[in-house]
């Protein structure tokens, strides 16, 4: 098929499983075209059947904001009808939903179908989406896709409570390429962060109020009470400045590195014992996936659809959200030299039910039955 990706370019979430999807789709012989503002991220390989198409925003004194969701339509007919698209398949349905919307009508008034599939990512919905400055046109253009999916149950369910959307959600979980995300032997790596044989904490974010940051460092404190151990802070964003200064209030600055946005995370996560996750939201927790793919165990809030992904007891633990002290607990079990291999095994197994030869087909029949129906 040959299929528009609409999606942020950015490090985030979304951006990373939308280019992922379009990379492998491209290996299995679809011609993908990538829609966005700027070269997406991920998007570092070349391949005869992938495409990108840049979105020009042109400014103009009188816009304080340029109208980037028109541009988007406008690129969206264009590269529609001159690459004679079958699918448009939109991550993240703030503004992307809604322009691919318009830009179907517009090619429908040249005689062109274009069906559209939203794929719904997790703080469209559950943050921003369902803001009332945003949620009439996120349930409009929700019900006018020609296929919608989630990537949790419980971001299924999110949607059908807080908007008033008719149509059937699909969940297609996220993927994640086994190939690349694996443990790979960083022995003097891990040696030159935990001189002392250490146990290696890491976190990924983008550093958002959302993701608790401060809850990675109050449960870091606790556990360097009782047992000897570092971490790595990987990622940037908003709260970044105030949890370094938060991590020299607590006095645990020298065993806690903060190593900013890096393109290569899973040579990171190679080194870990485990990787924490205490978001106050999260749909599915993609960044949990590629750390249990590097055989780290993860230690959770229960917020969202981690629990579809995280299992208790057994590939780390599931606790309330903001409950420092059973966090602390469960990851001094974790870590216990009886526990820890059994919950890194368990780990990877559980990642490789999200294996992307494992999703991928499930993607390729929703597109061929959203086309079909449309
Ligand atoms: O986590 C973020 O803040 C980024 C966000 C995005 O849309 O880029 O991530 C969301 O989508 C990811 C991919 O589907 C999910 O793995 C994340 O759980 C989800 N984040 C939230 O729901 C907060």
């Amino acid at each position: 098929m040959k299929i528009g990706i609409v999606c942020y370019p950015t490090f985030g979430g979304s951006g990373v499983v939308a280019t992922e999807l379009g990379k492998a789709l491209s290996k299995e012989g679809h011609k993908i075209h990538f829609i966005t503002y700027s070269q997406p991220t991920r998007l570092d390989f070349f391949n005869e059947n992938l495409f990108y198409h840049e979105v020009d925003i042109k400014s103009y004194p009188l816009f304080d904001h340029a109208p980037y969701e028109l541009a988007l339509a406008s690129k969206m007919v264009n590269v529609v009808k001159y690459e004679k698209l079958d699918l448009l398949h939109v991550h993240y349905a703030i503004p992307h939903a809604s322009a691919a919307y318009m830009a179907k009508q517009i090619l429908k008034e040249q005689g062109i179908h274009i069906p559209v599939v939203t794929t719904l990512h997790g703080t469209d919905i559950t943050l921003v989406g369902k803001d009332p400055s945003y949620e009439p046109v996120v349930t409009f253009s929700i019900n006018k896709s020609d296929g919608v999916t989630a990537v949790s149950e419980d971001l299924r369910k999110a949607t059908l409570e807080h908007f008033d959307v008719k149509r059937h959600i699909e969940v297609i979980p996220n993927f994640i390429d086994l190939g690349r995300f694996k443990r790979q032997k960083k022995e003097h790596f891990k040696r030159a962060i935990c001189p002392n044989g250490e146990k290696l904490l890491v976190h990924t974010s983008n550093f958002r109020k959302v993701k608790r940051v401060e809850d990675v460092l109050k449960v870091f404190r606790k556990v360097r009470k009782v047992l000897p151990v570092k971490l790595l802070l990987v990622g940037d964003g908003p709260e970044r400045d105030k949890m370094e200064r938060l991590s020299r209030q607590y006095e645990t600055w020298e065993d806690v590195r903060f190593l900013g946005k890096l393109e290569a995370v899973e040579e990171v996560l190679s080194l870990a014992d485990l990787f924490l996750m205490p978001s106050e939201k999260e749909s599915f927790g993609l960044a949990a996936l590629e750390a249990m793919a590097c055989e780290v165990p993860v230690l959770s809030s229960n917020a969202g659809g981690i629990p579809e992904l995280n299992l208790d007891g057994i590939t780390g633990y599931v606790c309330e959200v903001g409950d420092i002290e059973t966090m602390t607990e469960r990851a001094l079990d974790i870590l216990s030299d009886e526990n820890l291999p059994r919950f890194k095994e368990n780990a990877l197994n559980r990642a490789i039910d999200f294996d992307v030869s494992k999703i991928l087909p499930l993607y390729e029949a929703f597109y061929r039955k959203t086309v079909e129906d449309a």
